[in-house]
């Protein structure tokens, strides 16, 4: 494409949209401001920087062994970096616990602390991205039998509840640093392949475990926190300690931003219709954008009528400063920076949709009971050229606008990947 087409395309864009009454350039700036964490964990296939053999459990699954994974942490920096060339406007990346930069040593889980992530703090601040943050409960021999701070054994809750404070400390650092509230979320494996018949044991003991993760205050300036619910994984099929229940309990009852992960429901729940319910009662929401496939919670975003329908629910609700936009998926079966960046623009293709879309006209149809109306106007936006408006966007920000971007990335396989 043309620089010059872009901008013809664009101004025809414009002035459809005027007919409509929506103002193209404050969409535009609106996107923007509108930054998406993106999840360091693509780069790798979640392996992380521990000594040890960086197998993963907690029933979730990397499947696929496209060449080029990235191996060192510079190898995963770069990537996103690559990743993010590709991406308008500025971000954030999401990091796990387990990719701290341990030198070589052999450090668990409950004795990391913020000099581990100094190096990804002075990378972030280097590039201009801020960071959110994950404590890391499996993948590790007291997680094995599937329980962390839901544990039986007091011992092991102990060292899953020291580990989750100093990983809220750790963020801490990461948003007083970078000076951007970092998003701490908490998730955790626990639960049970086959019927469990103690369920209100293991949410007890949750319960009681978290309420000694957040004994300990942090400064709310500086980071929050955000717990997330899941149905089922791979080896805990029939039972989930942390459900949506218990979470949205907690949350609630404890003012806890609330984690929406697309890929954590029954296949035919959908995240969209539960972002106007939690907003009346929890303080903020982190989403993360995934999408299941069958058994899987966690292929590469793309642009469907699902990932359209969340971001309406986040611009009709007037909720982008509440909403935090993170992506959580990964597939070994590609080229991992592509599906970063498939990911990250579909996820941007449909909130700048929601941005350009005639509200107002559809308030009216609705409050009319004018249905018929409603669905045709529906129908109409789903063509109206916001791609024109996203191309444009692109060229703004220097990055490279359509399906150009793909010849690029091939170009950092050969230079880059291939040789790994
Ligand atoms: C797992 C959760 C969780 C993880 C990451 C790696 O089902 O979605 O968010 O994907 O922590
Ligand atoms: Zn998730």
């Amino acid at each position: 494409m043309k620089d010059s087409q872009i901008s013809e395309a664009f101004e025809y864009a414009k002035a459809r949209y005027a007919d409509l009454g929506i103002d193209v350039d404050n969409a535009v700036s609106q996107l923007d401001k509108l930054s998406i964490s993106l999840h360091c964990w693509q780069a790798d296939d979640v392996t992380g920087f521990e000594i040890g053999d960086g197998e993963l459990t907690g029933g979730i699954q990397a499947t696929g062994n496209y060449p080029g994974k990235a191996r060192t942490m510079a190898e995963v920096r770069s990537d996103i970096d690559k990743a993010m060339s590709l991406i308008p406007g500025e971000h954030r990346v999401n990091l796990h616990a387990f990719y701290g930069d341990f030198g070589g040593e052999s450090v668990d889980r409950d004795q990391i602390e913020p000099k581990h992530f100094q190096s990804w703090i002075d990378w972030a601040k280097e590039k201009g991205y801020k960071l959110d943050f994950n404590s890391t409960c499996f993948s590790h021999e007291k997680s094995a039998d599937g329980f962390t701070l839901s544990h039986r054994d007091p011992a092991i809750r102990e060292f899953w509840i020291d580990h989750v404070i100093r990983c809220r400390k750790i963020a801490e650092e990461m948003g007083r640093q970078l000076d951007s509230k970092c998003i701490h979320n908490i998730w955790i494996p626990d639960g049970s392949k086959d019927v469990t018949v103690d369920r209100l044991l293991y949410r007890k003991n949750l319960k009681e475990s978290l309420d000694k993760v957040f004994e300990y205050k942090t400064n709310d300036e500086y980071m929050l926190d955000s717990i997330e619910c899941k149905l089922f994984g791979i080896g805990s099929e029939s039972f989930v300690v942390g459900s949506h229940e218990f979470y949205m309990g907690y949350g609630v009852a404890n003012n806890k931003m609330i984690t929406l992960d697309s890929g954590h429901f029954h296949p035919t729940e959908v995240i969209s219709d539960k972002i106007s319910s939690l907003l009346l009662f929890a303080p903020e929401i982190m989403l993360h954008v995934s999408r299941g496939v069958r058994w899987d919670s966690d292929h590469v975003v793309i642009l469907s009528d699902e990932l359209l329908a969340l971001s309406q629910e986040i611009i009709r609700c007037n909720a982008l400063d509440r909403v935090h936009v993170g992506l959580d998926y990964f597939d070994a079966s590609i080229n991992r920076i592509g599906a970063y960046v498939v990911g990250v623009r579909a996820t941007q293709k449909a909130l700048l949709q929601a941005l350009l879309e005639p509200i107002t006209q559809l308030r009216a149809f609705e409050a009319n009971g004018q249905n018929f109306e409603r669905l045709a106007l529906l129908e109409e936006a789903k063509s109206l050229p916001w791609a024109a408006v996203y191309d444009y966007y692109c060229m703004k920000k220097g990055v490279i606008a359509g399906e150009a971007y793909i010849a690029n990335i091939q170009q950092y396989e050969i230079d880059v990947t291939s040789k790994r």
